[in-house]
């Protein structure tokens, strides 16, 4: 029997429209150093070149997250009391949270994506492989404030942010974002965090150079969805991809660097380009378990527990609202 699918609702059809996304680049390249918001690498191609990143052996923290949610579900589940409202922001595939479910038992799964299409047939999966969950879907730019379904209200919430995807945010920005987590969760709930550790650059380096070149076609996407979206008349190949450690600020840095000099064309405007200039795509922060949890109490939580794998790549952390 195929369990329906009917709880999944469409709440908005998109989660950041082509006015954002135009606005952020015209804008994000008139500054210097010249610049774009990571978020935008998920439109549909974006999104699967991310899954297969993901795949890749040189990018360990979706191996060693997911072996650790596996490992620990249970004892995660343990803190848990059954019949919570579990929220995902960013849910992309929602497969994490698969490896929770039968251990956490909630009643309620509310996935939040940018990617609509995306979204809904990942929600879709979800509602038909664990029956008994009742799984709402909502399309929405997780990096602005978002409104729950008003069947989260009054329930005990359990936030689910893995991947490491507050990396993206400027430290200060990442106490901001926390905060609303910390307000979404609400009094009495919680923060299940996924946050990649500091350690060795070559690690690192490698992590985002991955010898099949998905990185580099995830970051290229962006230039292409441009040219698809924005009417822009990039020639991709006169980019490259560029990704690394740098030290001194604790982050990986993403950029697409121009191999000419050359002028960029996006409906109208004109953006100059020097040789070895470069657009700044991302930056990917990594955190000490000690800065971490700073972070995370200035935002309005308290440690409960903390996770780590054998080699201490990456950090799982469970955190309470304080109220
Ligand atoms: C989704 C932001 C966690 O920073 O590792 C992967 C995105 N960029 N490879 C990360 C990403 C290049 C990823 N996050």
């Amino acid at each position: 029997m195929t369990a329906s699918v009917a709880s999944v609702s469409r709440s908005r059809d998109e989660g950041a429209d082509y006015s954002d996304f135009y606005h952020e680049v015209i804008t994000g390249l008139e500054r210097s150093p010249k610049r774009i918001p990571p978020k935008y690498f998920y439109d549909e191609a974006g999104s699967r070149l991310f899954e297969l990143i993901c795949e890749q052996p040189e990018y360990y923290p979706t191996r060693v997250e997911t072996g650790m949610l596996a490992r620990y579900a249970d004892e995660i589940a343990g803190f848990i009391g059954d019949g919570c409202c579990l929220v995902e922001p960013g849910s992309g595939s929602c497969s994490k949270v698969r490896l929770l479910l039968d251990a956490m038992r909630p009643s309620h799964y509310i996935p939040m994506d940018i990617s609509g299409a995306h979204l809904h047939e990942a929600a879709g999966r979800v509602a038909n492989d664990f029956p008994w969950l009742d799984v709402r879907a909502v399309c929405a730019d997780i990096t602005r404030p978002v409104e729950l379904p008003g069947i989260a209200e009054g329930m005990q919430r359990v936030v689910f942010y893995p991947g490491s995807s507050i990396g993206n945010y400027e430290p200060g920005e990442a106490v901001e974002f926390l905060s609303r987590l910390a307000k979404m969760a609400g009094h009495g709930g919680s923060l299940l965090i996924g946050v990649d550790l500091e350690k060795d650059s070559s690690v690192l380096d490698s992590a985002y150079n991955d010898a099949n070149g998905v990185t580099a076609d995830f970051n290229l996407n962006l230039l292409h969805r441009i040219n698809r979206e924005l009417d822009g008349n990039i020639d991709v190949d006169r980019f490259r991809h560029h990704a690394f450690y740098n030290e001194d600020e604790g982050r990986i840095e993403m950029h697409l660097v121009s191999e000419c000099t050359q002028t960029l064309r996006i409906d109208g405007h004109s953006y100059e380009f020097a040789k070895g200039e470069s657009i700044h795509t991302e930056n990917s922060y990594k955190y000490s378990i000690a800065g971490f949890r700073a972070l995370a109490e200035q935002a309005g939580f308290r440690s409960e527990a903390i996770w780590l794998d054998d080699e201490a790549l990456f950090s799982l952390h469970y955190l309470s609202v304080v109220s």
